[in-house]
């Protein structure tokens, strides 16, 4: 299907360089300076061992530390025109702390990839669901794949979209797939 001017119609323009984000930062350009940073901020939050990506089963995680993680985070979204807040906690409560950060401050979406916290977490889950800003959940691993009590996440009955068994290219997909929600939620 082809909109106006010949520019293909896709659930996801906006999302991918191809379209372009023209009209978005045009819009945000006559938004107080405020307004348009939080409207541009995702959170992505990284939850226990993540910290020692790169070294840790590598067979199952790969090679990539969280260092080069945060960098392709902060590339994909600044591509997609967002910033984004990169964190990493082996603790619960401050998992839950900053989730309830990215609500204050009005973030406009979250990637989560609450790793072991993900199979045994009631107060993430509580927590993401307060959110009103669309939230995608990361596993860097497919989950499904590997021991059943691995399957079963309390923090995806909160999440828009589920991504796993990419490897760390899953965040680029999470913060791509979640830059089209943001947009579309106009
Ligand atoms: C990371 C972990 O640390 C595990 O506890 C999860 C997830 C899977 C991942 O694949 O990113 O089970």
């Amino acid at each position: 299907m082809a909109a106006a001017g010949g520019q293909p119609r896709f659930p996801f323009a906006g999302a991918f360089p191809i379209t372009g984000s023209g009209a978005v930062d045009a819009r945000r350009d006559q938004e107080p300076d405020a307004a348009r940073d939080m409207a541009k901020t995702i959170y992505v939050l990284n939850g226990p061992n993540l910290n020692l990506l790169g070294t840790r089963e590598p067979e199952i995680y790969g090679r990539a530390t969280l260092a080069d993680v945060e960098k392709l985070c902060h590339a994909t979204a600044e591509r997609l025109g967002l910033v984004a807040e990169f964190r990493q906690s082996n603790h619960e409560g401050e998992l839950v702390d900053w989730i309830h950060e990215a609500r204050a401050k009005q973030a406009a979406g979250l990637v989560i990839n609450p790793a072991g916290y993900s199979h045994s977490s009631v107060a993430i889950l509580d927590a993401l669901l307060t959110l009103a800003a669309p939230i995608v959940e990361v596993h860097i691993s497919n989950i499904h794949a590997r021991e059943p009590f691995r399957e079963h996440s309390y923090v995806s009955k909160a999440a828009r979209a589920v991504i796993c068994g990419f490897g760390v290219h899953g965040y680029a997909l999470a913060i791509t797939g979640l830059a089209a929600m943001i947009d579309a939620k106009g």
